[in-house]
């Protein structure tokens, strides 16, 4: 049996800058380095949470400041990051005489990190945007991050959980690639993901539900009420604790993720950040043919005000969202 594509080899024929290909291969070195932290942290002692919090608010895992250590290291090093940009950093972060790099890195290191501790899913979702020419060679500023999705040059994820999968796109469709710990290759063995355009699963936290605003109530009760609803099939509900493996989960079998804005104190714009959670993902899910929004705005369109602004967010298959947002718009 032929071996499958490598990343690089998949990479040398995508016709990209080299650049990028480079900083691709760097992110790509990132999360294999972390995949192997995450599945020793019961043997090296990093299963806990430390006694600090990140800019969210969010008690930082000890895993959280670790991938986000690898990243800085890492893809710091690479000739293709001006600067970096993450979750579990206030501000951005610029390592001296890399101004030249063409590309700004963004990152969530660790996504669902509380999944950590009882042996699920966790991820990393990663955004890489381009710098403006006249903007490379200088001192890099955090506006230059706060660059709509559809900007992206390329975009995806690692998912830590039955494989270890690395997914992503350079703008020309989503390909997914399986490290083979026998070599330490990443292995294309999902070429050309799309999103199944019908599906009976929806993602949402339930246990959120008498925050909800009236639509939003409305389309979970019609998933709910299944056949004998005004949605006319019957459904499944799946939630996994981390994004990464609701979306992947989306572009295997379809279906809907939803974490709308609610009424708890703070959750006015959702949980969910832009610049390194809702655009990498929804622009990923449009590539494979779904559609992404804020229940209102393609999440690609929305230009971000700040670093860590969150967002609601609605993506999956693409009929199944024009459908939530006849219910979510309807509260208008
Ligand atoms: P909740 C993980 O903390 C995360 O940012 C996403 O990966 C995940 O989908 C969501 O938050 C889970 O939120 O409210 O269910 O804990």
């Amino acid at each position: 049996m032929t071996q499958p594509t490598t990343l690089a080899d998949f990479l040398q024929d995508a016709g990209i800058p080299a650049a990028l290909r480079e900083g691709l291969l760097s992110v790509a070195d990132a999360c294999r380095d972390i995949a192997d932290r995450v599945e020793r942290a019961p043997l090296t002692g990093h299963l806990g949470a430390l006694q600090q919090s990140n800019v969210q608010g969010e008690t930082q895992k000890a895993l959280d400041v670790i991938a986000n250590d690898i990243f800085l290291d890492v893809c710091g090093a690479s000739s293709a990051f001006a600067a970096l940009a993450s979750e579990e950093m206030e501000q951005l972060w610029a390592r001296e005489g890399r101004s030249d790099g063409p590309y700004l890195l963004v990152f969530d290191p660790l996504d669902g990190s509380s999944n950590i501790e009882i042996s699920a899913p966790v991820g990393t979702i990663f955004s890489i945007l381009p710098r403006l020419d006249d903007r490379i060679g200088g001192t890099v500023l955090e506006a230059e991050f706060l660059q709509p999705g559809s900007r992206q040059a390329a975009a995806g994820y690692a998912l830590y959980g039955a494989q270890t999968l690395f997914v992503f796109s350079v703008g020309s469709g989503v390909a997914g690639f399986t490290l083979d710990r026998a070599d330490g290759s990443w292995r294309l063995t999902h070429p050309d993901m799309r999103v199944p355009p019908l599906s009976a699963e929806y993602a949402i936290n339930a246990a959120h539900r008498r925050h909800w605003d009236p639509g939003i109530l409305s389309y979970v009760e019609a998933c709910e009420a299944g056949a004998s609803g005004p949605l006319g099939r019957d459904r499944n509900m799946r939630w996994s604790g981390a994004m990464v493996a609701d979306v992947h989960r989306i572009l295997v079998r379809g279906g809907v993720f939803l974490y709308p804005a609610d009424r708890r104190p703070g959750q006015a714009a959702g949980k969910l950040r832009l610049l390194y959670e809702c655009a990498p993902a929804g622009w990923l899910i449009e590539q494979a043919g779904g559609r992404a929004s804020d229940s209102r705005t393609a999440i690609t369109a929305i230009r971000p005000g700040t670093l860590h602004q969150r967002v609601p967010i609605a993506l999956g298959s693409a009929d199944e969202i024009a459908t939530f947002e006849t219910y979510a718009g309807a509260e208008d």
